[in-house]
Formats: C-alpha cells, sequence, structure tokens
C-alpha cells in the first residue's frame, strides 16, 4: 500500500472493526451519511462503506437526503438506502426495527451539507466516523480520516478496506463483491473527471486497477454516469450550448436555461449535465457559467475554470462554494438574463 495512505487507512479501519463489534453486541444500526446533491463518489463511498459493514454483521443503511438520480440505477444499490420519514430525528431513532447507534459521514464531514433533515439525524450523536478528502476548517478527531490530497473519498474507502482485508486475514475479494467494486469507481471516475484531473496519482490508478480485477467495470461505470442522455437530456443540452454567450475576448462562456426551456424539451432541472465543462473546454475559455432556472423563483449556477481563475471564491460572494476549478451557488428573486450580466460583469474584472 501506497505510504501516504498507511496510517489514516489503518486507524480507519481498526475503528471501524471496532465499531462493527460494538454494534453487534447491541445489535444497532449504523447511518452513513453523502452529502445532498448527490454525486457518484458521495453514493459510491457511502454504497461502498454501507455493504462492508453489512459484510462485518452490522445492520447499516445509507441515509439518503434525496432520490438517488437516474444515473446511478445501475449500481442497484436500492436494498442500502434508507429514507428517514419527516420527524425521524424526533421520534424514537428506530431504522427498520433496529436502534440508530452510529452516525459515519463519507465525502462530508459537516451537517450542513447533508441537507436538512439529515443534518439533525447526523448531529445526534457527538461523534461520527468520518471519512473525507474535502478541505474541512474544523479540528480532526481519531473519529475522522481526512485527506484533501486524496482523489475521491472513494479511494479512500479502497484503501480502507484494503486494510480491513489485511487485519481479518481475509482476501479481498472475500469483502469486497463486484456491486461495491462497481460502487468505488464510480466515485474515483467521477471525481477524477475519467483520471483527467490533475488529482490523479499512480495510487489512483493503481486503486481503479485493482477494482476492475474485482468485477468493477469501468466502461460500464463511466457510460451510466458521464455519456448516457435521454434524447430530452440531449436535446436541452444541445440548446444550451448553442444559445451560450462567449465575452471577455473568449476567456468566459455563459449559458442560462430559463424554466420555459426545460418545458419546451421536457426536460428535469438535472439535464444540463456536462454542459457547463463542455464549455469550460472550448479553447481560449477560463471560465464557464451554466444558469439554470430550477423553480421556486430560485436560479442554480455551475461554475467551471481551466487555470487561474478561483471559482469557490467567485462562488462564496454569492453564498455558494466548493472547489477552485469547480463550484456553484443559488440566487432566489433575480431575473436570469439580469444575473448573467452581472455574472459577466463582476467575473471580467479577474479575466
Ligand atoms: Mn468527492
Amino acid at each position: 500500500m501506497k505510504e501516504r495512505y498507511c496510517e489514516g487507512a489503518s486507524r480507519m479501519a481498526k475503528l471501524i472493526l471496532e465499531k462493527a463489534e460494538d454494534l453487534k453486541k447491541t445489535d444497532g444500526a449504523a447511518l452513513v451519511f453523502p452529502h445532498r446533491s448527490v454525486d457518484g463518489d458521495c453514493i459510491g463511498s457511502s454504497c461502498a462503506v454501507t455493504s462492508v459493514l453489512r459484510m462485518l454483521g452490522v445492520n447499516a443503511w445509507v441515509c439518503m437526503p434525496e432520490e438517488l438520480p437516474d444515473n446511478m440505477d445501475f449500481l442497484k444499490v436500492e436494498d442500502l438506502l434508507f429514507y428517514p420519514p419527516e420527524g425521524f430525528a424526533e421520534g424514537d431513532l428506530m431504522v427498520n426495527g433496529k436502534h440508530y447507534d452510529l452516525a459515519f459521514s463519507v465525502d462530508c464531514s459537516e451537517g450542513h451539507r447533508m441537507g436538512e433533515e439529515n443534518c439533525k439525524i447526523f448531529e445526534i450523536y457527538d461523534e461520527a466516523l468520518d471519512i473525507d478528502h474535502h478541505e474541512v476548517s474544523h479540528l480532526s478527531s481519531e473519529m475522522k480520516w481526512i485527506d484533501p490530497g486524496s482523489s475521491s473519498a472513494c479511494e479512500m474507502v479502497w484503501y480502507t478496506v484494503l486494510k480491513i482485508s489485511e487485519l481479518m486475514g481475509k482476501s479481498v475479494n472475500e469483502i469486497v463483491d463486484v456491486r461495491t467494486a462497481k460502487c468505488i469507481m464510480a466515485g474515483i471516475v467521477t471525481d477524477t473527471g475519467r483520471f483527467t484531473y490533475s488529482n490523479t496519482k499512480p495510487e489512483t490508478l493503481e486503486a481503479a486497477g485493482a477494482l476492475m480485477e474485482l468485477g468493477g467495470d469501468i466502461t460500464e461505470v463511466c457510460y451510466n454516469l458521464f455519456d448516457l442522455k435521454t434524447p430530452e437530456e440531449f436535446a436541452i443540452s444541445n440548446a444550451a450550448c448553442s444559445q451560450a454567450r462567449f465575452c471577455c475576448d473568449g476567456k468566459l462562456a455563459i449559458a442560462a436555461v430559463t424554466a420555459d426551456m426545460f418545458k419546451q424539451y421536457n426536460a428535469r432541472h438535472d439535464a444540463l449535465a456536462g454542459v457547463v465543462e463542455k464549455l469550460r473546454d472550448v479553447g481560449g475559455v477560463e471560465f464557464s457559467c451554466v444558469l439554470r432556472e430550477v423553480g421556486d423563483n430560485t436560479i442554480r449556477a455551475n461554475l467551471r475554470s481551466k487555470t487561474d481563475f478561483d471559482c469557490s471564491e467567485f462562488a462564496e460572494k454569492y453564498g455558494g462554494g466548493g472547489h477552485k476549478r469547480a463550484a456553484g451557488f443559488n440566487v432566489t428573486g433575480k431575473d436570469i438574463n439580469d444575473l448573467a450580466d452581472e455574472i459577466v460583469r463582476e467575473a471580467s474584472k479577474f479575466l
């Protein structure tokens, strides 16, 4: 195992084995929390952790903040998912007949990123196990493993699972079945943009190679998460691209997709996956932005950048956030075209 992973993965593996024993004694349940606006990494890592906990004899469930997106149906993880009923946090905390005793977060450490109801459920306990690769401001604890240098939560989960198999004296295929391998692969390809982003390291590819051997079909995973489009998604994505404006000497690309357009193409609000990256990838473009009206008078903005432009800093001005190269925010009560003009004006100062 790569040296940088040894300490964290060993510590996490030991903790998981310890907590699994405790939970088996009390017959309690573990809830694993992804962040809201679920993506391949948080779903992949939470499902993988849940599967491994179950393999260890624990009643474990992924505590879902929203419906699973259609493009993740191929993972066939329905039996791992728990949709907490309204008021769960104020009730008897029973998860399918077992008392909720342990919180485990993946791909996010902070309750407020989990959605309102899930945040309440997560924060019932003072301490939670945590595997995350986001920079966090709060102090780390014995229960957490946070490594911002890792490509994805799934990569960290992979090295943890490897350690678990070592500690148990089992071969890894006794712990990671084909579905779990696909889930972990899903997170790695999502967060590395299919191994093209600069967070892709030799140990990322090493993990992917091992996952392939366990049945993590990279072709199937990539097709479903990146390439597969419904006819409606295809049509509205093309419309969004063709009406995009290129400003600031071609350094800025922006598209605004109205509620009427979603209606016209009979498309859902999440139908524009990949458009903001397509705009960013045009030669000369440094910063791209896709605005869409998502209902309730709200506009969702997705931002991407190629080089120096800091999307996260830009998004923070509007109460959002993210990473330097990818960020987003929501705005309520503005006209979408006015907001587009404002963004062009503001961004032009940095381009
Ligand atoms: Mn992630």
